[in-house]
Formats: structure tokens, C-alpha cells, sequence
């Protein structure tokens, strides 16, 4: 047995999602229970010897979700979501980008070790519709599941609530030698935490829905099913965990408060097991935990919850007894070496609704806030300065896996000691973390509250190498963005509407 089990969410209670006044409690849809849509493994064009060729296609389409009217989605290589791309360690990869939606997107690679500004897909990376674009990098990191999501600002929120979100999986060959589930499908399966209000005629309708604050639904939608449930059949499941929502915190917990172990954040297995009963995510944060069932028997249901509300039933069929003892110590941990006199980075995020910034400013694509020596790891000190009891900000950065260092001067979280892309900061905290980019290039960081993003809590910072000349760098700016959006969706530009737009024009400013 493990010597400690942890029994709370960690993070400060009185900022929890559901104090706010816009609050969308989740209600316990009354529809039939339906097979948890576990997407399917992407089938790579082909493989030659390192190198490995896939082709992501981000296209509209309809969704059999609620009984009656489809809906109508968007996803990658399907409908809804996408299919499971797969990257090994060391891998070159190449990936053909195309798009068949009616308006510009970019494809951004969540938590990838890759250079910005373009092969990361963020806002300045952008696939007009009818076209082809490709990528190529090598894959350099540790095991852990990243995600892409669709990055375009400032319809970043919007194009991810249409379903433009899917899982990545990163193998490494220590993650393989250790006795943990990893067949696909059967004991090892992704869980996307999304929610959706669902309109007339089982529609979407973001901007009926827009909140500046996040955008929300009453109905948990997990991997895009609603009211799911997934058959056991081994005595252990590994469930990688991503809060892919725009706005919400899950807080997780079992049936009988069974208790679950954490092997995994988002970028990199965690130094040791963290044994608990609950387990809070914030927006873009992963957590991978195993499941014993052995307690249960065919025929039982164990069901894991948010706060009070069911979102996954698991039923328990006959599987065979494995007690093989799980690794306690699952990785080793090398923090990069902060050489003496390295200025201490301060970063502030403020506001909340139209008012969200960062350092006191608005996001700017032309803008550049910040530079960093490629190698060398600096502290960033990432503040949450909105007064208690406020929310928690999900502070995320491109293009590097971080380690957090302590909470106001005290340790992290005992579950957030492996490497991480996203962070979650109470109100009235400084959290600090510990950032080195491995590749020259332009990155952004922000909320992934992805309507605070969108609205302006957002900034960019290059990444230089310090003995090279400095590359010029191709940075989208609004006007052509505006410009093409208005002509895809044919409407004049000053009719234009999307919630990012919304925030800046609240606050009396251009995007
Ligand atoms: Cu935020």
C-alpha cells in the first residue's frame, strides 16, 4: 500500500469555477448510455526507417451525438475531434496539413518540443481553406500525451468549441520498459473532458453561448460522447486524462472513492506514483492515472464523477487477475542548471472578462514581449494578480516542457513534479517555473482559459540563439487575418464577429 494518499484537489477552493456568476452547472443528460468514442489510432501514410509521414486534414461535417438531429461539427481526419496521432521519440516526422473547412485555421501542436512560430501552428502558422501546407520536425522529448487543437486568433475558442481538438501520443523507450497498461484502446485510452450546450435541433451555437470569461455547456461530452460508458476488461486501465474544455474544471473522482494513481502529467511521466482520490484539472492540463479494479466483478458499474455529476460509466466485465506491482519510481527527473545571475522573469496575468492582459497588455501579433537565449533555463515568476477569491488562470507556454518550482515560496503540488506546459495559478499567486527553449523561434504564452487567450491574455517571446544573427520572422497581422475571414465568410469586415474581437473592442482597442 502506498504511505500517503492524497484526498483533496490542491488547488484553492473560494476560486473554483462554480463560484462564478456565469457559472453553467453540468446537468446528467437524459439520453441513452452510449459506447465511449475512443478515437482511433491515425494510420501513417507510411513509414521509412526514422522517418514517418502523416497527413491531418481539418474538415466540417455532422455528428450522431444526441439522439435525433446530427450535429454539425468539425474535426481532423473525422467529424468530431480527431484521430490519435502517434510520435516516437527521436522520430522525424512529416506531416502534409490540410484544410477543407470554409474558413482559414492553424494546426497547433500543444505541449510539442517544436519550433514557433510556424511549424507550432500558433496564430501567425495559418492554412487558408482549399489549402495544403507541410511540416517536418524531429520529435525530442519524454513520453506523455500532448494534443493539437486549432490556434487561430481570435477564433482560437471558437474553431476548438466546433470540435477542432485532438490526442498525441509521445513514446519514448523508458516509458517502455515500465509494467504500465499500453494497449490502445483496451486499457490504455484517452479521455477528453469537454462540455456543450446543446441548441435547437441538437446544434452548437458559440456565439448564443460567447462568455468572455469562458465559454461553457450544461452537458459533459467525453471524447465526444455524451452520457458514455466503457467496457473493462483487464484489471487495470490507464486513463490519460485531457481537460480539453474551453473554460471548465474537472474535478474527478470515483464511485466509492476509489482510489487511483497518477503516473503522468502533461509532458512527462511524474519522478514518483502520487496515490489519491481526486484529481482537479484546469483547461489544456493532462493528468495519466491507472485504475485498479480488482475490487469489482462483472456485472458491477464504478463511475467517475465532476463534482457531483456523472460523466463516464465504466462496466466491469470478467478480466484476468494481474498483481504485478506497478512501478512506484517511474522517472528521473534532470532540471536544467540556472547559471548564477540569470534574471528572474515576471509575468503578470490580470483582469477577467473583456479586461483580461498580460503584463498590462493586450495581446499584438507584431508585438514581440520577451527574448530568451535558446539553452539557457531562466525562472519565470507567473502571477495571477485577480483578487481572491477571482479564478484560477491556466498559464500555458509553446514550444517547451517546463518544471514548476514552488507556490508563493512553498513546494508545488505533489502531482505536478514531472514536466509540464500548463500550469494552473490561484488568485493572489506567484508560481515558479523553470523554462529553457531548445529551439530558436517565436513562442506565445497565455491563458488556456482559451476565451482569456483570445480576448488578450496572451504574449509572445523569441527565443535566440546568442552566436547567430537573428532570423527575420514572418508574424501574421490582423488586418490580412480580418481580411481573409471576411472573404471566406462572406460578410464585410466591420460585421465580423468573433469573442476575442468582442474584448478589444470593449476595452476601446484595434486587435
Ligand atoms: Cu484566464
Amino acid at each position: 500500500m502506498a504511505d500517503k494518499v492524497y484526498k483533496d484537489y490542491f488547488f484553492d477552493e473560494p476560486a473554483y469555477d462554480y463560484h462564478d456568476g456565469g457559472y453553467v452547472p453540468l446537468v446528467e443528460p437524459d439520453v441513452p448510455q452510449s459506447k465511449l468514442g475512443v478515437p482511433p489510432m491515425l494510420k501513417p501514410d507510411k513509414e521509412e526507417g526514422n522517418d514517418v509521414y502523416y497527413t491531418i486534414t481539418a474538415q466540417a461535417g455532422e455528428t450522431q451525438i444526441m439522439p435525433g438531429a446530427k450535429t454539425k461539427t468539425w474535426g481532423y481526419n473525422g467529424t468530431l475531434l480527431g484521430q490519435t496521432v502517434l510520435y516516437k521519440d527521436g522520430q522525424h516526422v512529416h506531416v502534409t496539413l490540410k484544410n477543407e473547412l470554409p474558413e482559414l485555421t492553424t494546426f497547433h501542436w500543444h505541449g510539442l518540443n517544436v519550433s514557433g512560430p510556424i511549424v507550432d501552428g500558433g496564430c501567425h502558422a495559418p492554412v487558408y481553406p482549399g489549402e495544403t501546407k507541410h511540416i517536418d520536425f524531429t520529435v525530442n522529448q519524454h513520453a506523455a500525451m500532448t494534443w493539437l487543437h486549432a490556434h487561430p486568433c481570435p477564433s482560437t475558442a471558437e474553431q476548438v468549441w466546433h470540435g477542432l481538438a485532438g490526442v498525441v501520443y509521445i513514446e519514448d523507450k523508458h516509458e517502455a520498459t515500465l509494467n504500465l497498461p499500453r494497449n490502445y484502446g483496451v486499457d490504455d485510452i484517452p479521455v477528453v473532458l469537454q462540455d456543450r450546450r446543446f441548441h435547437e435541433n441538437n446544434q452548437w451555437d458559440y456565439q448564443a453561448d460567447y462568455d468572455p470569461d469562458g465559454v461553457a455547456g450544461p452537458t459533459a461530452m467525453i471524447d465526444g460522447t455524451v452520457n458514455a460508458y466503457f467496457d473493462v476488461t483487464t484489471q487495470r486501465v490507464r486513463l490519460r486524462f485531457l481537460d480539453g474544455a474551453n473554460r471548465r474544471e474537472w474535478r474527478l473522482h470515483f464511485s466509492d472513492d476509489l482510489e487511483f494513481v497518477q503516473i503522468a502529467g502533461d509532458g512527462s511521466l511524474l519522478p514518483d506514483a502520487v496515490h489519491m482520490t481526486k484529481l482537479m484539472l484546469t483547461c489544456a492540463e493532462r493528468a495519466e492515472v491507472v485504475v485498479d479494479f480488482s475490487n469489482y466483478k462483472a456485472g458491477d458499474v464504478v463511475t467517475l464523477y465532476t463534482d457531483d455529476v456523472p460523466i463516464l460509466r465504466f462496466r466491469i466485465h470478467d478480466f484476468a487477475k494481474n498483481d504485478t506491482p506497478l512501478p512506484e519510481h517511474l522517472f528521473d527527473v534532470h532540471a536544467p542548471k540556472v547559471e548564477p545571475g540569470t534574471p528572474v522573469r515576471k509575468i503578470v496575468m490580470s483582469g477577467m472578462d473583456e479586461s483580461v492582459a498580460i503584463d498590462g497588455k493586450k495581446f499584438a501579433m507584431q508585438r514581440i514581449d520577451a527574448e530568451q537565449p535558446v539553452g539557457q533555463a531562466q525562472y519565470w515568476d507567473v502571477t495571477n494578480s485577480n483578487d481572491k477569491p477571482g479564478m484560477v488562470h491556466p498559464f500555458h507556454c509553446h514550444g517547451t516542457q517546463f518544471l514548476v518550482l514552488s507556490r508563493n515560496g512553498k513546494a508545488p503540488y505533489p502531482n505536478e513534479h514531472g514536466f509540464k506546459d500548463t500550469v494552473g495559478v490561484n488568485p493572489g499567486e506567484t508560481v515558479r517555473i523553470l523554462v529553457r527553449f531548445d529551439l530558436p523561434g517565436v513562442y506565445m504564452y497565455h491563458c488556456h482559459i482559451i476565451e482569456h487567450e483570445d480576448g488578450g491574455m496572451m504574449a509572445q517571446i523569441e527565443a535566440y540563439e546568442a552566436d547567430k544573427p537573428r532570423p527575420k520572422y514572418k508574424l501574421m497581422d490582423m488586418d490580412t487575418l480580418m481580411h481573409a475571414l471576411s472573404e471566406e465568410r462572406g460578410i464585410p469586415e466591420s460585421e465580423l464577429w468573433m469573442g476575442g474581437m468582442e474584448s478589444y473592442a470593449k476595452m476601446g482597442m484595434k486587435m
